[in-house]
């Protein structure tokens, strides 16, 4: 318990229902209907949470995860239940074809996945599962065997990945950051020439409001760069990729993963120095490349474009989770998420996906302003690491109040806390069960 205040009733047994309603017997859906697979950064968040519930079953979401990494290293943002009937979800596994189109990378072939990645968050969730009871963790060597999946999954990031040459990872698609509508690329996906409206279709619609969800012109590019990735056989680095980007969130996320591992190395006999050394050289590069003093965020660099995106989003928030930062550059985060732009604390009940005040705000639409949790749970973790008890308190109030009140939705107006996407979901349980206990 991080704090006094007692967690709203109906919350433990609510996520536990979510959680045990979504979990298929080797990993845990991020909904039933919307998203019917397996998701690479919801089952880090899921095992930080389920970990409460069953250590064992925690250790299972990720090692599931971990038994889909391709040869190269990366770790694919969906692995897909042969179960599922392939309409139910686009773009499928007919899609993707990772077994065939993605053979030169490594991809494994006992099953299907797609050939993209999401935000490392995977050490970290580790480290957490293993804290959560280190005997069953011993048990079953869970951090032995995890800990080389982890170790190449950070070097693919840190080498194929380093396309901008400065030291931090890009990603290739919108959907790696896993804030697919993020007006952050708007710019640059405007140079992707949309795939035509009749040559797919969108699962989706079925399952959510459209104007909770990115249009059909952002699906049309969706689709294109991923069929180009494909079509490449997912080799990083070539002359065709249209959309190259490095992102403060997916790079905080691998600095705070890597520390982990350093953790995860020492416990495991290996040399957590190495692990050490790269966070801190990623630190320095993220600070070099992407902390705008003027905005007093990290903002994203279009590595195509040349320079950075000048949009506010809460991406640029979430370096607060990096251990090493400097003092004045974790001050001005607090200052920023505090004031007009995102209102932690007085305007808003959680913090928005993007600027209140960005020309492309909508309190609705996915990624284009809503507060989700898993955001918000990194900023608490964030706000405490650097000494503010008072703002981490007053989230995680919200963000579990907020949990409870929308059904444990997706992602919720950021204003007034209703409930928009999916409800059920299971990062949303999954968190606020963490924050609760
Ligand atoms: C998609 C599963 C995923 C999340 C992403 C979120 C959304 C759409 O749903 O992606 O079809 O992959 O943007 O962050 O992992 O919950």
């Amino acid at each position: 318990m991080t704090s006094a205040r007692p967690a709203p009733t109906g919350l433990a047994s609510g996520a536990r229902r979510v959680l045990t309603d979504n979990w298929t017997g080797s990993s845990t859906v991020p909904a039933p209907g919307l998203y019917p697979h397996q998701w690479s950064w919801d089952s880090a968040f899921i095992a930080i949470g389920s970990r409460h519930i069953s250590p064992r079953r925690a250790q299972r979401e990720l090692e599931t995860l971990f038994a889909a990494q391709w040869g190269d290293g990366r770790i694919p943002h969906i692995v897909f239940n042969p179960a599922v009937p392939p309409a139910a979800y686009f773009p499928g596994p007919g899609f993707w074809r990772s077994s065939t189109a993605g053979a030169a990378a490594g991809a494994p072939r006992g099953v299907e996945t797609s050939g993209i990645v999401q935000p490392p968050v995977h050490a970290l969730a580790a480290l957490l599962v293993h804290r959560a009871d280190p005997r069953s963790s011993a048990r079953h060597a869970f951090l032995a065997r995890a800990y080389p999946r982890l170790a190449a999954w950070h070097r693919y990031l840190t080498g194929a990945r380093d396309l901008g040459g400065g030291g931090l990872a890009a990603v290739v698609h919108p959907w790696e950051p896993g804030m697919d509508n993020s007006p952050c690329w708007d710019a640059p996906l405007a140079r992707v020439e949309p795939a035509p409206p009749g040559t797919f279709r969108r699962a989706d619609l079925d399952h959510g409001a459209a104007s909770d969800r990115p249009t059909d012109l952002d699906y049309g590019r969706y689709v294109r760069l991923a069929a180009d990735y494909r079509d490449g056989g997912y080799a990083d680095g070539g002359a065709g990729s249209a959309f190259v980007v490095e992102d403060p969130g997916v790079n905080a996320l691998l600095i705070a993963s890597e520390h982990a591992l350093a953790e995860i190395a020492a416990l495991v006999g290996a040399d957590a120095s190495v692990h050490r050394d790269r966070a801190a050289r990623m630190t320095a590069a993220l600070v070099d490349r992407l902390w705008d003093p003027a905005a007093g965020l990290f903002l994203c660099r279009d590595v195509l474009g040349g320079g950075p995106i000048r949009e506010l989003s809460a991406a640029g928030l979430l370096p607060l989770l990096v251990p090493g930062l400097p003092h004045g550059i974790a001050a001005a985060l607090v200052r920023t998420a505090r004031g007009a732009h995102f209102g932690l604390g007085h305007q808003t009940r959680l913090v928005p996906s993007y600027d209140l005040l960005g020309p492309a705000f909508d309190a609705a639409r996915y990624w284009r302003g809503p507060a989700w949790f898993n955001v918000n749970w990194l900023l608490e973790r964030g706000l405490r690491q650097h000494g503010q008890a008072a703002p981490a308190d007053a989230l995680r109030a919200a963000a579990l109040e907020t949990a409870v009140a929308s059904g444990f939705a997706e992602y919720v107006d950021p204003y007034t806390g209703e409930a928009r996407g999916t409800r059920g979901f299971s990062w949303t349980a999954a968190l606020a069960l963490d924050l609760a206990v």
